[in-house]
Formats: C-alpha cells, sequence, structure tokens
C-alpha cells in the first residue's frame, strides 16, 4: 500500500472513532476519550488540522479538575456505563473539585498535553488559531503540572508518583506485579468484567486495580490519603520522563502566553535532577516502589522515558541506546520496540504490555531519538512502525517478532501517529 493510501485508511479510522468533539481509542472496547490516547491522536493532527487538534486537546481539558488534575477518562454521555469502571464507580460529580458538567475518572495519565500543545504551535499553518489554543491551554498546563508538582510529589524529591497502574498507560507491564502483590489482601467488591479485559490481558490483576481505585474514591480523593496511607505509590521513568519533555514545551510556549518560562525551566531541573538521583541503577533508569519495594529489577519500554529530555546528559543517552538496541529490546525483535525485556522472564510476546510493540512508545523513542540528533535510530524506529501498520493494520500493538496484529482493530492512535510518521 502506498503512502498516500495507508494514510487515507488512517483518517478514516480517525473519522470513525470521531464523536464530534473527541476520538475514543478504539470503536466496542474503550467508548470514552481517554487522556493520552486523546493526546497522542492531537500529536498526529498536528500537522494536518490544526483546529480538530486543538478541540481534541481542549475536550479532554474541559475533564480537569479543580486541582489541576486531567483524568485519564472523560466519560460519554451516551455510553457511560458500557466500559467498567465506569461513572458510578468513580462518583466524580460528588466530588467538590470535579467538573459537574462531565463524567470523569478519578486517576490521571502520563502529562503529555504541553508537549502535544508544542507541537501543535511548532507546526500550524495558521498562527492566529495556533496562538490562541496556546493562550487558551496555557493556564489548564500550568494547573496540572501545579497538581502533579504538589499532590502527587509523594516521594518529597521533585518527581511525581503514580498511585495506580492504569496511570502509568502501561497498566499490565510486569513492573507493577511486586507493588501489587504487596498489597495487603483486602476484599475486592467489584469484579472488572472479562470483555474490558480484552484479548491476552492478565485478568487476575484486575481485582487489585479495581480495589486500590475504590479505596482512594472511598478516601474521597484526599491527597493526604495517598500521602499517608494509599498503598500504592510509584516512581515511573516514563510519566516523569513525559513530563520532563512536557515542561521543556510549556517554558517555550510561556512567551507565547506572555508568561515566565522560569518557573518551568526550574521544573526540568528538578526532574531531571530527580530521574538521576533517585531511578538511575546499572544502566537504566528503573520504577521506584515508593511503598517499600526499592528500585524494579525487569526493564520494560518505560525506562527509556527519559530520554525524551533533550538535555540528558550525553553519557546517559548513549547507556540507554546501548540498552534499547541491544538483544534485550530492539536487537532481537523483528518488530521494534517491545514493551519488556527480550530475556525477561515475564517477556511474553502476546499479553498487552508485557512484551507486544505499541505505536504510541515507538512514537516517543522516535521523538527521543530525534531531539538527540540519532537520526539512524529515528528512521529505524518511524520506518518499522509504518511496516508494523501496513502488514497488520492499525491496531492497538503488535508481536514483536512476527508483526502480527493484537488487541482492538481500527485504533486511534496507531492511525494518527501514522499520519506525523508520513509527514
Ligand atoms: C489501556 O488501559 C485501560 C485503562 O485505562 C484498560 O486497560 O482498560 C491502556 O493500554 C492505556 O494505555 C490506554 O490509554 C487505554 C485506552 O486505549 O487502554
Amino acid at each position: 500500500m502506498d503512502d498516500a493510501a495507508l494514510g487515507r485508511e488512517a483518517w478514516a479510522v480517525l473519522d470513525a472513532n470521531w464523536t464530534g468533539s473527541a476520538t475514543v481509542p478504539a470503536p466496542g472496547l474503550y467508548p470514552h476519550q481517554w487522556n493520552w490516547d486523546s493526546t497522542f491522536v492531537a500529536i498526529g493532527l498536528a500537522r494536518r488540522d490544526t483546529r480538530r487538534a486543538g478541540t481534541e486537546l481542549l475536550s479532554l481539558m474541559a475533564g480537569q479538575w479543580g486541582n489541576g488534575m486531567v483524568p485519564h477518562i472523560v466519560f460519554q454521555p451516551v455510553r457511560a456505563e458500557v466500559y467498567f469502571p465506569g461513572p458510578s464507580v468513580w462518583r466524580s460529580r460528588e466530588h467538590r473539585s470535579a467538573p459537574h458538567g462531565v463524567g470523569t475518572s478519578g486517576l490521571t495519565q502520563p502529562p503529555l498535553q504541553a508537549l502535544a500543545l508544542w507541537r501543535i504551535w511548532r507546526h500550524a499553518a495558521d498562527r492566529d488559531t495556533a496562538a490562541a489554543l496556546v493562550r487558551r491551554l496555557y493556564p489548564m498546563l500550568v494547573a496540572q503540572h501545579d497538581y502533579l508538582a504538589t499532590v502527587r510529589d509523594l516521594g518529597g524529591a521533585g518527581l511525581a508518583a503514580i498511585v495506580h497502574p492504569w496511570e502509568s498507560g502501561m497498566d499490565d507491564s510486569p513492573v507493577w506485579d511486586a507493588p501489587l502483590e504487596a498489597l495487603p489482601v483486602t476484599g475486592a467488591p467489584y469484579r472488572r468484567a472479562g470483555g474490558s479485559c480484552g484479548e491476552g490481558r492478565p485478568g487476575g490483576h484486575h481485582d487489585p486495580f479495581v480495589t486500590l481505585a475504590l479505596r482512594y474514591r472511598d478516601s474521597g480523593y484526599d491527597p493526604a490519603y495517598l500521602r499517608d496511607e494509599h498503598p500504592f505509590a510509584v516512581e515511573d521513568p516514563m510519566f516523569n520522563g513525559i513530563w520532563l519533555a512536557s515542561c521543556q514545551a510549556l517554558a517555550e510556549l510561556a512567551p507565547v502566553a506572555g508568561a515566565d518560562a522560569g518557573p518551568h525551566r526550574a521544573a526540568v531541573e528538578r526532574i531531571r535532577a530527580g530521574l538521576l538521583e533517585r531511578l538511575w541503577a546499572d544502566g537504566l533508569f528503573r520504577v521506584r516502589d515508593l511503598r517499600g519495594g526499592g528500585l524494579s529489577q525487569v526493564c520494560t519500554v518505560g525506562c527509556f522515558g527519559p530520554l525524551l529530555d533533550r538535555e540528558l546528559p550525553a553519557d546517559r543517552v548513549a547507556e540507554l541506546v546501548g540498552v534499547l538496541e541491544s538483544a534485550r529490546f530492539m536487537g532481537a525483535a523483528g518488530y521494534p520496540v517491545p514493551s519488556c525485556e527480550i530475556r525477561a522472564q515475564q517477556f511474553d510476546r502476546s499479553r498487552y504490555w508485557r512484551g507486544p510493540s505499541w505505536v504510541n512508545t515507538n512514537w516517543l523513542l522516535r521523538r527521543a531519538a530525534a531531539v538527540h540528533d540519532l537520526a539512524g535510530l529515528a528512521r529505524i524506529l518511524g520506518a518499522s512502525t509504518l511496516r508494523l501498520v501496513r502488514q497488520a493494520g492499525f491496531r492497538e500493538c503488535f508481536d514483536p517478532f512476527d508483526g502480527s496484529g493484537r488487541g482492538s482493530r481500527d485504533f486511534s492512535w496507531s492511525a494518527a501517529l501514522t499520519l506525523d510518521l508520513l509527514a
């Protein structure tokens, strides 16, 4: 299939998944607006359609809480209870800080929005529309970053902690196995419907997932509860690497919004120092369990998140790229980048975030390669991602050895990021 035909197919997927103000991740399984899915869609549209990319971000930010948190799901009213856990579980509308016109989850996802806005700004042909969008979104993004820097600095060292695996976007990654196994045993009053777990997902994880969400909800989404009692608190290199890149983006957007870039530059320094001091061990960034588990031994695609920092010291970049290109990751995969290192006992080529390759993480690593002037690596990541979608379609994820598709079909971020790769 030539580039033009692939592009047309990508647009058709995005149009089919468009609700009128947002793009749902895929038909069927994911009928609502998801935080980083929507933001990847905005990134994919940045060079193509400034207005639609902006609408995508604005509709997500309509779910932002008064405390700055951007929720991981903004529920669509029509199909509200099709997905579990739906709005009746999260009960966001009862919380004084949550928006009242729209139902949302009570958790967040990687803070990619400022980076997406920067790309829209950078590529927009219509400068006035882009500038107006920056001015409108900038205060919301500042509030989001303030929330992370205060409520989520559970380790007290400048990094944001996630309080549920869903917040990582890589739900079933093996890095959560140990912290989940260490959870106190509690009754799980809700069981996630099998259908929601999708093909290849370890359904056994989902009871602790729901229990964790309910405990946080039942605290009234209380920051003091998160700090003192919540049993899952983890510093994740991908979440924080994305946050750092978004702080760099806000520093560049601040003058457009008539604001001072200084606080964003300070945040970049603080997050970088936290990443290097707290998460770096044995040649990689690792996940730190703040509830006593220390640093994770297993390496996943998330360990490369801090490569998004264009000022990461060159020796660290070289070490990380060495691991990425080795037989632990790209070197032994036909279709990079496996979501878990291939030699790990937990690696599973067909199970969701435990082995398959994903278009969104390939795109992030391609971006990381570009900011470090690693043109060869960027080219391989782009070309192999296009090969995956040409061969198997816009699937949710892919077998890293034979490239066959896994999970949902017509998956929005796979289509949207293809448009960016084709541009
Ligand atoms: C998956 O996560 C949701 C929960 O948020 C699920 O398992 O039902 C993940 O792949 C996540 O990264 C993604 O945002 C979401 C929607 O595509 O699905």
